[in-house]
């Protein structure tokens, strides 16, 4: 069969500033919180590589956007560091910052690739996060100015925007689960950070929106499609539901309709959870809406009602809520450990069409980590990944679907284009369509995917 995307679909891929720069002495930059917990931890970082470690984009952009251009690309995702462009978070900008900025923003338009440019992964200032992160008011304030400069400084030639990516995973990394610095377990501070999280991303869309620029601007979430173990089971179904309030609407309904979602407000009133706002910062949420949305999507959450009956610890997290479900029929990525679930991402998608407005979307990040990939290194030395030709084939099938029925999707982000570094889990799992040697110096290889995807890009669909 033919698939065809519609002329002007966007091909690509995603990743982020701090997980791609590094480090180079003399760069001006400010320590984020990534820098911070290494330098305390690096026993909690996989094979104790650290952010500055990343590979290398600092440097060698100019050399890794001619391999973006040879792997089909049409777009790039990435992000602005904020601790690189502002090191103290607020205050004076770095002008190192903002020529490497300016250059990479000016040499992927002059190769044709179109920067999606992000604000905020994860990445917060040491400084500010010294002043409470995400859990305090002037730090929203003092992210709104950062915004407004990146705006000034780029909004010229970037015209896709995010506020932020996957805003859940700071609030579950950070506050729930400790993945995250500063790695605590507070349900309490946990809303109040992802309330912060939604209060700032209005407060970056009203300034871009008041800038009158020639752009557009929307928040990238992971999203989890939430099934059921069985759809016949009341209370299978209502846990699914509030998981997905928990993980998807606390988000998207902001993001797109301005207001919280019901249920999830009234669960965290009851447990005395909810946020300080006020009624004006309700206002300026519901009036700075998103004109798109980035869609990450990597696997589905399988929920069941949750089976003991003890009584809810005092500091009640979400799983208090639901057990997660292992589907019998569920398919494994054997690298990763993650479920895939082709079906997921047209789900996302037809969800945004007949419950959000069908407000214009792309697919931000989709990916397949391999832990160990030099075992699929061929006699030429090239990543034979076959595997991942298939996943992203497979996953762009259901996008090409949901385009027939009236989705209304953009463009497609694989995450990620060069291997990159991933937090606690540094390079372990490998998700580029170019893979990096940390041996050879970062020396770049473009794997058996990235000339598949040139020839996708350029047909614009593929035949299968
Ligand atoms: C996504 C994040 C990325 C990246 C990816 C892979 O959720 O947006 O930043 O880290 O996950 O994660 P991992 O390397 O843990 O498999």
């Amino acid at each position: 069969m033919k698939y065809e995307f519609p002329a002007g679909f966007w091909w690509g891929s995603a990743a982020s500033g701090p997980q791609t720069e590094g480090t180079v002495a003399g760069d001006g930059k400010g320590d984020s919180i990534w820098d911070h917990w290494y330098k305390q931890n690096p026993e909690l970082f996989f094979n104790q590589v650290g952010p500055e470690d990343t590979s290398y984009v600092y440097n060698r952009y100019k050399e890794d956007i001619a391999l973006m251009k040879k792997t089909g690309h049409t777009t790039y995702r990435t992000s602005i560091q904020w601790s690189r462009l502002i090191p103290d978070g607020i205050g004076a900008v770095n002008p190192e910052a903002v020529a490497f900025y300016n250059s990479y923003i000016d040499e992927l338009l002059a190769n044709g690739i179109e920067p999606f440019m992000n604000l905020y992964h994860f990445d917060m200032p040491l400084s500010l996060q010294q002043k409470g992160g995400w859990e305090s008011k002037e730090v929203v304030d003092a992210y709104a100015d950062y915004a407004r400069i990146c705006f000034e400084l780029f909004g010229d030639r970037v015209k896709k925007w995010f506020t932020h990516n996957e805003p859940i995973v700071p609030v579950e990394g950070g506050y729930l689960y400790q993945f995250h610095y500063p790695s605590v377990v507070d349900m309490k501070k946990a809303a109040q950070v992802a309330y912060h999280e939604t209060l700032s991303s209005a407060k970056a869309i009203k300034i871009y929106h008041e800038m009158n620029l020639d752009g557009q601007i929307g928040i990238i979430l992971n999203l989890t499609p939430s099934y059921p173990r069985n759809e016949n089971d009341p209370e299978d179904v209502k846990a699914a539901r509030l998981a997905d309030a928990f993980f998807n609407r606390s988000f998207l309904d902001p993001a797109i309709k301005g207001t919280f979602p019901e249920d999830l407000v009234s669960l965290l009133k009851e447990l005395d959870y909810l946020p300080e706002y006020t009624q004006s910062e309700l206002e300026l949420i519901k009036h700075n809406t998103i004109d798109i949305l980035g869609i990450n999507y990597y696997q589905p959450r399988r929920i069941m009602k949750k089976e003991s009956t003890e009584r809810l610890s005092d500091n009640p997290m979400p799983d208090d809520y639901f057990d997660n479900y292992i589907w019998p029929e569920r398919k494994m990525n054997p690298y990763r450990g993650w479920e895939i679930y082709e079906k997921g991402i047209y789900d996302c998608l037809i969800n945004v069409r007949d419950n959000y407005g069908n407000l214009p979307c792309y697919i931000s990040e989709n990916g397949m980590g391999v832990e160990g990939e030099e075992r699929f290194i061929n006699a030429d030395g090239m990543i034979e990944d076959d595997y991942r030709i298939e996943f992203v084939q497979d996953h762009l099938k259901y996008v090409h679907q949901a385009l027939q029925e009236g989705c209304n999707v953009k463009g497609y982000h694989m995450w990620t284009c060069m291997d990159n570094w991933s937090w606690t889990n540094a390079y372990k799992n490998r998700y580029g369509f170019i893979a990096v040697d940390l041996a050879e110096e970062g020396k770049r290889t473009i794997k058996k995917s990235g000339y598949w995807f040139k020839q996708v890009s350029d047909k614009n669909g593929f035949d299968a």
